[in-house]
């Protein structure tokens, strides 16, 4: 933590705040991943068997492969928060407007508590626990449930299990920390059974996946002497594999493979001349900072931004800045 004090200082305000309410509005940001919904999951299941009533939601979709998470089935994804909550929290989430179009009402509801690890958090809340260093809100939600001495089982300990797992890429990636271990071995003494849970959220690919996987393969591209890798999958490609809810955005990874690779971008046509570029570095390149040149952002190894124009046009930008980002390193 760079600011130790401050962090357990809102903690110990927020731990208050879930002891003393009734009712709660949670939500984390749209186009969920493993933190996203699992974070949001683990916390909504430790209210309710506190007794309090919470209201879950997330703009979705939710990914096939995150359905099954315990608790998913009540995510609601369309609803008009009014006021009568002792508190809204907005878990994973860099600034207000990753929850999507219910942003503007959320900022109305107070206290606004902002549970995050984004390094560029714009601090929307009213309350504001931001820890870059945690390796994913899942682990965040873990310390505030044992702080606030709430409920702990099974379900909320595989959903803060799988919250850290898919933002580690599996232990993976640089930001599994020893800490981020050993909370996931404190789920394990909880039951959590790694293979039995990761082989349903992260190993599936169903038929329509690899489909959808064997085309996207044949459509990457090299660029920058092999130190940009690009994979595009078009709305055409995901209707002929009739794979329309699928987790795609783990197939930045295939680029991001190659020997020599820096920066991999997966380029998703999300609707008419809108894409979603998904970006992963493997060493030098902070993509956090290249992401939010084109108004989005993220982690300095994961980040993501969306865009409207042609395609040719987008890869065009985007590959000039990459270079940018590649020559100043
Ligand atoms: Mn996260």
């Amino acid at each position: 933590m760079t600011d130790e004090l401050p962090v357990r200082m809102v903690l110990n305000d927020i731990a208050d705040i879930l002891k003393d309410g009734k009712r709660f509005f949670l939500a984390s940001h749209k186009d969920p991943d493993g933190d996203a919904v699992g974070s949001m999951l683990a916390l909504g299941e430790t209210l309710m068997l506190s007794g309090k009533e919470v209201v879950l939601f997330n703009e979705g979709p939710i990914p096939d492969s995150l359905a099954s998470l315990a608790g998913a089935e009540g995510i609601v994804e369309d609803f008009n928060p009014e006021s009568g909550f002792d508190a809204c929290f907005v878990l994973d989430c860099g600034n207000l407007e990753r929850v999507g179009g219910i942003s503007s009402r959320l900022s109305k509801l107070r206290p606004l508590i902002n549970i995050d690890h984004h390094g560029g958090n714009s601090g929307f809340g009213d309350l504001n626990l931001v820890d870059a260093d945690s390796s994913s809100v899942g682990e965040i939600v873990y310390r505030l449930i044992r702080l606030a001495d709430l409920p702990m089982n099974l379900n909320i300990a595989e959903n803060i299990f799988v919250a850290i797992q898919t933002d580690t890429g599996s232990f993976r990636y640089d930001n599994t920390t020893r800490e981020a271990f050993r909370i996931a071995a404190e789920t394990l003494d909880l039951g959590v059974s790694p293979w039995r849970i990761s082989r349903r959220v992260m190993d599936e690919y169903t038929l329509k996946d690899l489909r959808l996987l064997e085309s996207s393969l044949k459509t990457i591209e090299l660029y920058h002497t092999g130190k940009v890798g690009l994979i595009t999958i078009t709305k055409r490609m995901q209707s002929q594999a009739n794979a329309d809810n699928v987790d795609s955005e783990r197939f930045v990874n295939y680029p991001r493979f190659i020997p020599g690779v820096e920066i991999a971008a997966l380029i998703r046509e999300i609707g008419r001349d809108y894409y979603k570029f998904s970006l992963r570095s493997n060493d030098r390149v902070n993509v956090a900072d290249l992401a939010r040149y084109f108004g989005g952002g993220g982690h300095p190894r994961a980040a993501a931004f969306t865009r409207e124009g042609s395609l040719d046009l987008l890869k065009q930008e985007f590959l000039t800045k990459a270079l940018e980002f590649l020559d100043s390193r």
